[in-house]
Parts: C-alpha cells; sequence; structure tokens
C-alpha cells in the first residue's frame, strides 16, 4: 500500500525554540524526569474512532474530513487497509499505544457471527502491524451505543434480548483485546442511563448492570486475561442521564455490587466538566479510592457545553492531570489516552498530527511543570503546614480512633474556643503554580 501520509516525516523533537510545525517542542520521549522517560510516564495512545472513523459529521451538516486512504466503502478489505495507515500514524507520531472500539475496526455485518468474522481478518492485521512496530493496544472496548439495538441501553435495556447481545459482544470483544496483549479494557456505559424516569426501573437496571459487569469479570479469569478493567464515568450524551455519573457514582455502584476489586476509573477531562467537576477532582477522587487507572485527555469548550473531545491544549489542566499521576506513583496499565478529534474545519490529513502534537507537547510542559511543583515543594510544604493540628494533641487522637464525642466535648468545654483559623492562601499558591508553569514551558 502506498504511504497513507506520504509528506509527513518521523515527527522529531527540535525544542522550545523550533517554529517547524512538524516538531516536538517539548516532547521529548527519552528524557528523564524523576527517573523515568518522558515517553513512559505518559505512554500516549491514540483512538481509532476519532483518528480513523470520524468523517468530521455534526448534527447540522455531512462529514468534511479528507482521508484519501480511505475508499469509503464498508469493506473488510478497506479495513484492513485503515489499519496498515493508522499504524504508519502511530509511528510517525511517535506514540506507544492506541485504543479502538470492536465496531470502529470492523464492519459489522447482518449475523453476529458474520460481524465477528469480519472482526477476526482485521484483528489479524493488528497482529502483524503490532509486531512490525511494538505498538501497543492500550485498551479495547465494545460499542454497545450506536446500533439502533441499544435503543434503550445495553446492559440495563429493558429488552432481555439486548442484554444478551451486548454480553455476546463483549465476549467477543475480551477474547479480541487479549489476543492482541491489550493492557485493559474499557466498559463506557453511553446509553446505561435513562431519559425519562417515568418509563424506568431505575433499580433493576442497576441490578441488571452489575450483573453484566460480574459476567465480564467472571469470562476474564476464564479466558486467563489479565489486563486491567476500566470504568469510564460520563454523566449524560447520549443518555440525559447515565448511572456511571462521575468517579463518585461508580466507586459507590462498584462496592454495592461487590465489583470493587476488578475495576479501576478511566477519568476523563470533558466527561469530568460535563458532571460539574474539574478534571483535578475526578483523578483525586478516584486515587483516593487507589482507583486511578488510565486517563482520556481530551477537554471540553467551557462554552459549549457538551461533549466536544477537544485536544487538550490547556496546560493547567495537563499540569494537574500530571501532578495526580506522579503522585500516585505513575501508570501501571494505563495511559494519557487522546479520545479527541480535530474541528469539522480542520479536516486535512495534517491536521491530525498538528492536533496530537499540540496535545503531546501540553502534556510535556504539564509533566515539566507537575514535577518543578514536587521538586520546589513549597504547594507540598503548605498543606503540610495546613494539617498540622492533626499531627499531635488532639488531632491525632481523632486520626488514630482514641478519640469519642465525649472526649472532645470535655476538651472543648476545657479549653473554650478553638485554635485560630489561618489563611488557605489560595491566590498565593496559584501564582505559585503559575511560575513554575512558566518555567517549565519555557525550559529546554
Ligand atoms: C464517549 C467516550 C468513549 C469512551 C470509549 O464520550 O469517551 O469514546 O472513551 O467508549
Ligand atoms: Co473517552
Amino acid at each position: 500500500m502506498a504511504e497513507a501520509f506520504p509528506n509527513i516525516p518521523k515527527i522529531p523533537y527540535e525544542g522550545p525554540k523550533s517554529k517547524n510545525p512538524l516538531a516536538f517542542k517539548h516532547y521529548n520521549p527519552d528524557e528523564v524526569i524523576e527517573g523515568k522517560p518522558m515517553k513512559d510516564h505518559f505512554r500516549f495512545s491514540v483512538v481509532y474512532w476519532h483518528t480513523f472513523r470520524n468523517l468530521l459529521t455534526d448534527p447540522f451538516g455531512a462529514g468534511t474530513a479528507i482521508r484519501p486512504w480511505d475508499d469509503g466503502s464498508n469493506s473488510v478489505q478497506n479495513a484492513q487497509q485503515r489499519v496498515r495507515a493508522a499504524f504508519e500514524f502511530f509511528e510517525k507520531l511517535g506514540v506507544s499505544h492506541y485504543a479502538f472500539h470492536d465496531r470502529d475496526v470492523a464492519p459489522e455485518a447482518s449475523t453476529l457471527r458474520e460481524t465477528n468474522r469480519n472482526l477476526d481478518e482485521v484483528v489479524k492485521v493488528f497482529k502483524e502491524e503490532q509486531q512490525r512496530t511494538g505498538i501497543k493496544l492500550l485498551w479495547g472496548t465494545a460499542f454497545l451505543v450506536g446500533n439502533p439495538r441499544y435503543v434503550h441501553g445495553a446492559a440495563t435495556s429493558c429488552n432481555a434480548d439486548a442484554f444478551a447481545f451486548a454480553a455476546a459482544q463483549v465476549k467477543k470483544a475480551l477474547e479480541v483485546t487479549y489476543e492482541l496483549g491489550g493492557d485493559g479494557y474499557v466498559f463506557w456505559g453511553g446509553r446505561e442511563g435513562y431519559s425519562t424516569l417515568l418509563n424506568t426501573d431505575l433499580k433493576r437496571e442497576l441490578d441488571h448492570y452489575g450483573r453484566f459487569l460480574r459476567m465480564a469479570a467472571d469470562y476474564k479469569k476464564k479466558l486467563g486475561f489479565k489486563g486491567q478493567f476500566y470504568i469510564e464515568p460520563k454523566p449524560k450524551e447520549p443518555t440525559k442521564h447515565q448511572y456511571d455519573f462521575d468517579a463518585a457514582a461508580c466507586l459507590n455502584f462498584l462496592r454495592q455490587y461487590d465489583l470493587i476489586d476488578d475495576f479501576k476509573l478511566n477519568i476523563e477531562a470533558n466527561h469530568s466538566t460535563l458532571a460539574g467537576h474539574t478534571m483535578h477532582h475526578e483523578m483525586e477522587y478516584a486515587a483516593a479510592a487507589g482507583k486511578l487507572g488510565s486517563i482520556d485527555a481530551n477537554i471540553g469548550d467551557p462554552l459549549l457545553g457538551w461533549d466536544t473531545d477537544q485536544f487538550p491544549t490547556d496546560i493547567y489542566t495537563a499540569t494537574l492531570s500530571m501532578l495526580s499521576i506522579l503522585k500516585m506513583g505513575g501508570f501501571v496499565t494505563g495511559g494519557v489516552n487522546f479520545d479527541a478529534k480535530v474541528r469539522r474545519e480542520s479536516f486535512e490529513p495534517e491536521d491530525l498530527f498538528h492536533a496530537h502534537i499540540a496535545g503531546m507537547d501540553c502534556f510535556a510542559v504539564g509533566l515539566k511543570a507537575a514535577a518543578a511543583i514536587r521538586a520546589d515543594g513549597r504547594l507540598d510544604e503548605f498543606i503540610n503546614q495546613r494539617y498540622g493540628s492533626w499531627s499531635d494533641g488532639v488531632g491525632a487522637e481523632i486520626e488514630s480512633g482514641k478519640a469519642d464525642f465525649e472526649s472532645l466535648e470535655k476538651y472543648m468545654l476545657e479549653k473554650g474556643e478553638i485554635d485560630k483559623n489561618s489563611s488557605g492562601r489560595q491566590e498565593y499558591l496559584e501564582s505559585v503554580v503559575n511560575d513554575l508553569i512558566y518555567q517549565a514551558a519555557a525550559a529546554k
């Protein structure tokens, strides 16, 4: 096959002074930060669905994307050709990982049997390309959203047959992910939720979802697949209210259905803001439960209330995300996954490179800034001091479980009033973070 991106060379690192649009200014894969090369901190992943299947349609207009390697047909051969184009892109960009849904990579046929056969034919090419390049699958997943059979949901449908079909689909997607040596598998419940409670048995649907994930975890063991299972929280879109609303709702659900040991969370920046949180909040909330597994780095637009899936160019969010990742000791099976699409106006193949370069450079500055924040120590020191009252005296007694309401009443009756509160110094701390970001962005 002819090259898909003939005019684009392997993207080099040229440093912050470079004006070459097809070069990294900050992402220097082998540069060591906190004892580890940048590339291993990120385990960057490109998504198949947006980058190789999204023709940039919107609800008001046709797709605009120019994709010369794609003949526009729904054939298996075209799907296989796309895999070669995708791996050329991954290689030239220099990412270590990719992610896909079953239906992104191979055409759905009129029967499940035939659809599975199509998938197997395309997976053969994935296997070859993985072997040729050493590029790995970060996670696989099943698309339980687009087909009309899932109109009422998949695992939470009122139609038991939809549950059964989804089970068959996830079984196959797990097998394929296992075959390709995937590091993980994601469950994102796009239609696992409801549009109106007037027609919904919420408790029954939640029980069904719990049962579905239990079956998946059991089948994973049977298969011998050692990859990490993740739930990806999202509050809404396409469904008005999704059960996997945010990290807190997911953790509660996993505990309630006794699934907590089988899952971690894949936290997405755009989903976090849709839930009324920041990415930092969601990551810290998941990490506090030991459940921060992986991230989808795409961000939203503050003026638009939906999942715009934009490339992460917000250095502040990238810095705080990398701070959470460094704090938890780095990714194990997870990575920074670009679940992002270029704008409808950015329709040329080259835009796919610009978009990913922008995201990777942004995360590189974020990593440098996060490492600088940790080395600088002012933030940690401030937090330690702020909680100083818990290190001894009554604070230590409460934390160790020695105190109770009676002892605390006695303590306060004797003391009369609490020790003076001191300032939270938010603006000062924001200026410390900003200064370190400026320095990281300017550093060579
Ligand atoms: C949808 C979304 C999904 C998941 C994988 O908003 O983020 O693409 O990442 O199914
Ligand atoms: Co996502």
